[in-house]
């Protein structure tokens, strides 16, 4: 055999996932620690004929946010076939090497399936394409998705059987949000009391797509299921509060609920006879998008910090046992690992760095130069970056306000001013879940601290790097976490099935090889607590007065 034919029939693993606007899968080989495969579909783009725009169907309504399930099935499809043919251009492979396999996919979305849906899964003719035969096992035609943001009336409800806000986080890990499940699926029993009584089964996005690759009803992992305002985050069981104030019969509708490292079963006779997946393969239990980045960033240590800087900023961290943001401003999730996850979304991210880039006319490099030329801590101004309406903090509207007497016509303060703003709103967002950030007054002792890593379009601009390792005053690293849901979905199922075969092999280890370290660590600046205290203190302040 020659040594690409040996390589090509090495065991492989499968990372899918289904993000809001496309499909990816990615084939990694475990023991040469590479990626040698990967698909990749858009919506709007490769199947227009569902007339999404960004992934969701257009509506009137800008609160609401919807898909069709059915057109992820068809993505599914197309992706695994493009797959096989790029693993056979690489020396005759062939998805049949693949011993497991799991999705990450948007968090919140819900899929409602007829009953019987189950047996008919099992049933997939494999000569058929996938989404017309879906199609009709779905009750409902569309899925809300994480976009949606129409149901504040159910939020209320939900919030006020929970105990309100605080009493929601200490149950679920966050308040009710409105793109979260429980309430989403309140509103559509409440309204469509037919199409509810139809439903036989309530799931998830990763829970369709794993139920889709089992031909059988798949459980829901903790991880995903933390981000639905249904599940006891103590206990990990559906929470019978939440589940009442839900919607009737819920309980029966939902799928059981497992640890996310669990394999759920093996690969049903569609993908074997259509893709050529191999009879035994495993599939492990899906989980959510971020939960999944976390493991494909390489976060598998409790103190591992990630921000991520995108269209929206995420903050994201592996935390304590235990701790809860009262506020209800942060979620508490559980991570792949079985650790409590802290998320943060804040929703002007790089919309608002490019408000102030362009107000002065610069292009990203003299933007960053503005940056350099200004000192950390900004000799206390700060330009609160609130441009639109935004989820973290939460404000119903736009909030931009100067501070500390930042003059509107100083170019390189007032770019500095928005990028420290936007990372100590994170970083004060997140010091309730966290403790020991800068200008802290919980009086905690430093304790030990993991990985902090930046990833995301503006993190490959050094002069916001050095602002993010000042502000949190931790060196950070800068990962390239394009691919981090789907890598993470592919190492999750390799973490399950080396403990299937009984190798107990870490998280660092399974990781290591796919998530290290590319360039320097960049160092936080001496003084950086000093000079960022000031302005922590000023930021809690405008809090305190917007709310
Ligand atoms: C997290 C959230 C989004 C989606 C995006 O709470 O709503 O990050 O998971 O895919």
């Amino acid at each position: 055999m020659s040594a690409d034919a040996a390589r090509a029939s090495r065991p492989l693993v499968l990372g899918i996932d289904a993000s809001t606007q496309s499909l990816t899968a990615l084939a990694i080989d475990p023991e040469e620690r590479a990626v040698v495969a990967r698909e990749s579909l858009g919506y709007d783009r490769d199947l227009p004929h569902w007339g999404t725009r960004g992934g969701q169907l257009p509506a009137d309504d800008p609160r609401l946010g919807r898909a069709p399930p059915a057109m992820w099935a068809e993505a599914l499809d197309a992706v695994l076939g493009g797959l096989a043919r790029r693993l056979a251009d690489r020396a005759g492979g062939s998805l049949a090497s693949v011993g497991a396999v799991s999705v990450a996919a948007q968090q919140h979305g819900s899929v409602c399936l007829r009953a019987g849906a189950d047996r008919a899964l099992r049933e997939l003719d494999p000569a058929r394409p996938l989404a017309a035969q879906v199609e009709p096992l779905l009750a409902r035609a569309v899925a809300p998705i994480w976009t949606d943001a129409s149901t504040g009336a159910e939020c209320r409800a939900i919030r006020e059987a929970l105990g309100g806000r605080a009493g929601a986080a200490r149950r679920t890990g966050s308040d009710v949000f409105e793109r979260f499940t429980a309430p989403q699926i309140r509103r559509f029993a409440t309204r469509d009391p037919a199409g509810w009584e139809a439903t036989g089964t309530v799931t998830l996005v990763s829970g369709f797509l794993t139920s889709l690759l089992l031909g059988a009803g798949a459980p829901l992992d903790h991880g995903d299921a933390s981000g639905t305002a249904l599940m006891d985050l103590a206990t990990r069981q559906w929470l019978p509060e939440a589940l009442e104030a839900t919607a009737p019969e819920l309980l029966r509708r939902l799928p059981p609920l497992v640890h996310p490292d669990t394999v759920v079963g093996t690969v049903s006779r569609f993908f074997i006879e259509r893709h050529g997946l191999a009879p035994g393969c495993l599939v492990i239990a899906g989980t959510g998008d971020n939960p999944a980045s976390a493991i494909g960033l390489g976060m598998v240590a409790p103190g591992d910090l990630a921000v991520s800087l995108g269209t929206s900023d995420t903050c994201f961290a592996l935390i304590e046992e235990g701790r809860v943001d009262e506020s209800g401003q942060a979620h508490v999730f559980v991570a792949p690992t079985g650790d409590p996850m802290m998320l943060l979304c804040a929703r002007n991210g790089s919309l608002a760095r490019e408000r102030v880039r362009d107000t002065y006319g610069l292009d990203w490099h003299g933007f960053a130069r503005a940056i350099e030329t200004t000192p950390p801590g900004n000799q206390g101004r700060l330009l609160l970056p609130w441009f639109e309406p935004e989820i973290v903090p939460r404000l119903e509207r736009p909030w931009v306000e100067r501070l500390g007497g930042l003059d509107e016509r100083d170019p390189a303060a007032s770019c500095r001013a928005v990028v420290e703003a936007q990372m100590l709103s994170l970083a004060e967002h997140a010091r309730p879940l966290l403790g020991g950030l800068p200008g802290r007054d919980d009086g905690e002792p430093d304790r030990p601290r993991g990985r902090m890593l930046a990833t995301g379009g503006a993190a490959a601009n050094p002069a916001v790097v050095q602002v993010i390792a000042d502000v949190f005053a931790r060196p950070v690293e800068v990962l390239d976490g394009t691919d981090a849901a789907a890598l993470g979905a592919a190492l999750r199922a390799t973490h399950a099935w080396q403990r299937e075969l009984g190798h107990l092999a870490s998280w660092p280890e399974t990781t290591a090889g796919f998530t290290d370290r590319a360039g320097a660590l960049v160092e936080p600046s001496p003084g950086c607590r000093e000079a960022y205290a000031p302005l922590a203190a000023m930021l809690r302040e405008a809090l305190r007065r917007i709310r």
